[in-house]
């Protein structure tokens, strides 16, 4: 059984005695290609399963040159001593049985700790996470990425059966995610995945600092990650034991986006304003061509002397005339570069889409503000709406910046 590791939460490099510390650790300290830790938590009827077939694929992959390690959490259900049991079968197989600490982050990086290979992994112990998948993670970083996720949100990914409850719950996870975290969140498609793998130098000598159930979260935040891919995956429905997910999770998950966001404030202010600036001059230009747009078509189907239509039906033509107008030149022109990126019609329907969402809450917020403005605190009615129109220029073009145009740099 490993010697479980206490203090820091920081991952030594391979050359580091830190790294054979633990008397038990192994009989050789040899630096290993692949170490895939499986953090676990009364998992006892999934486990001999999970052990079972990652062994076959990696048996065949990387004979000899791989570790599983199995971090219990001293699981009421024994799931430490039955993944004991197996280590005489599956020679490859390290058990942890923690006590005293507790998490799923923290159990993983304890795990990491005690490693030995130069590919760090984490996988579900229930049997979630399809095992094949490894193969493909492993052949992306092998083939130079520094962080492979295994991602629900990209081709060949999804859930199998979940309700659309919890797919809105998630989704809404990571859309509060991208507005508290977006340097973070945004890099992948999936950033609530527990499925992911990494080069052992982009972490080695971070002092890390989970809360909960993210650790992908901690892993972008405070690791050098230059290169990322992604590999769709479905997330299987559970066969055996529970899920330990509650509401407290979500709560670790907002303290934890915190406190990743807090970190080198000043860099991103100045990334902020110094970096934006050129778009939102473009963005406001368009805009200004949208409000072109706009008059002329609402010219066309309202004034008496052309069409004559009703005036709310023309206005609201007018207005989608113009937001088709504006997302066309905003896709092209001012975030023309992250638009490159994700060509496909799909994704661009999909901003579009987020465009046009976007666009009606300001219209909404821009009634608001002026009625505020006008009716309680009696300011004159244009500046009042010169006012609201400055403030939801500045909402639109941050939540579009934010949302319509994030692109992961993620490849497929
Ligand atoms: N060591 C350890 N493992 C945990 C803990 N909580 C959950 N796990 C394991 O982490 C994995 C994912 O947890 P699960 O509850 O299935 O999350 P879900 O798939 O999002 O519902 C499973 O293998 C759990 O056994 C914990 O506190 N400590
Ligand atoms: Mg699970």
């Amino acid at each position: 059984m490993l010697v479980q590791p206490s203090g820091s939460l920081q991952i030594p490099p391979l050359s580091s005695p830190a790294n054979s510390q633990p008397p038990s650790v192994s009989p050789s300290s040899q630096p290993l290609t692949f170490s895939l830790v499986i953090p676990t938590y009364n998992e006892s009827k999934n486990i001999q399963r999970l052990i079972q077939s990652l062994s076959q694929l990696l048996d065949q992959t990387l004979p000899g040159d791989y570790e599983l390690i199995v971090v219990d959490d001293n699981s009421p259900d024994r799931t430490w001593e039955i993944a004991q049991s197996l280590v005489p079968e599956y020679p490859q197989l390290r058990v942890m049985r923690r006590q005293g600490e507790r998490g799923l982050s923290t159990a993983v990086i304890r795990g990491w700790q005690v490693s030995k290979g130069q590919i760090l992994g984490v996988i579900d112990g229930d049997m979630q996470h399809p095992p094949e998948v490894l193969l493909q993670l492993l052949a992306a970083i092998q083939g130079g990425a520094d962080l492979a996720v295994a991602s629900r949100h990209v081709k060949g990914g999804g859930v199998s059966r979940w309700s659309i409850t919890r797919r809105i719950l998630s989704r809404g996870a990571q859309l509060l995610g991208l507005i508290i975290c977006p340097q973070v969140v945004g890099r992948v498609s999936d950033p609530m995945s527990g499925y992911f793998m990494l080069r052992r130098s982009a972490i080695t000598g971070q002092i890390l600092s989970p809360v909960g159930y993210k650790i992908l979260l901690e892993v972008i935040g405070r690791g050098q990650i230059e290169m990322i891919a992604e590999t769709g995956y479905v997330f299987q429905e559970r066969l055996e034991g529970a899920s330990k997910v509650t509401w407290k999770q979500y709560v670790e998950y907002l303290i934890h986006l915190a406190r990743l966001r807090s970190r080198g404030r000043l860099g991103r202010l100045r990334q902020k304003f110094n970096l934006p600036l050129k778009r939102f001059i473009r963005f406001g230009l368009v805009g200004l061509s949208g409000v072109f747009v706009d008059m002329t078509v609402l010219y066309l189907l309202s004034d008496p002397s052309t069409l004559g239509w009703e005036l709310t039906r023309s206005k609201i033509i007018a207005a989608e005339v113009a937001i088709i107008n504006n997302f066309l030149w905003n896709d092209r022109w001012t975030f023309g570069d992250l638009a490159r990126h994700q060509p496909t019609f799909r994704k661009r329907l999909k901003r579009f889409l987020k465009f046009n969402l976007i666009c009606l809450t300001g219209l909404i917020l821009n009634v608001l503000m002026l009625n505020l403005l006008f009716n309680v605190f009696g300011l004159n009615r244009y500046l009042a709406n010169l006012v609201a129109i400055t403030a939801v220029t500045f909402w639109n073009f941050w939540l579009n910046l934010k949302l319509s145009w994030r692109v992961t740099d993620a490849q497929d």
